[in-house]
């Protein structure tokens, strides 16, 4: 199974929409708000060299476009990790 980590913050209309499709997928995700823990912004701003949110994760290889974001986990929504 693949790992995903999405960093965020609430207030990103971006990160609301790839939100949304996680909740609706019921898929499985650490969420990283990157304004209430400091260590979450360093961990992006080190890794990409950018602050931009929304960033998922896929197995620690930042992927960033809410649109791109949103595609990849629908097309590989069967292959993903659930809530349960
Ligand atoms: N085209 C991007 C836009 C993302 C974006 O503009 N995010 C804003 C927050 S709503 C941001 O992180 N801005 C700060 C920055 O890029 O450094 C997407 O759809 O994901």
């Amino acid at each position: 199974m693949k790992k995903l980590e999405l960093f965020y913050y609430d207030s990103c209309p971006f990160c609301q929409y790839v939100m949304s499709v996680i909740e609706d997928l019921n898929l499985k995700v650490e969420m990283k708000n990157i304004l209430r823990d400091q260590s979450n912004l360093k961990r992006l701003v080190n890794d990409t060299g950018r602050r931009t949110v929304p960033c998922l994760y896929i197995d620690n290889v930042p992927m960033f476009e809410s649109q791109d974001i949103m595609e990849w986990l629908k097309d590989n929504e069967s292959s993903l990790e659930k809530n349960s």
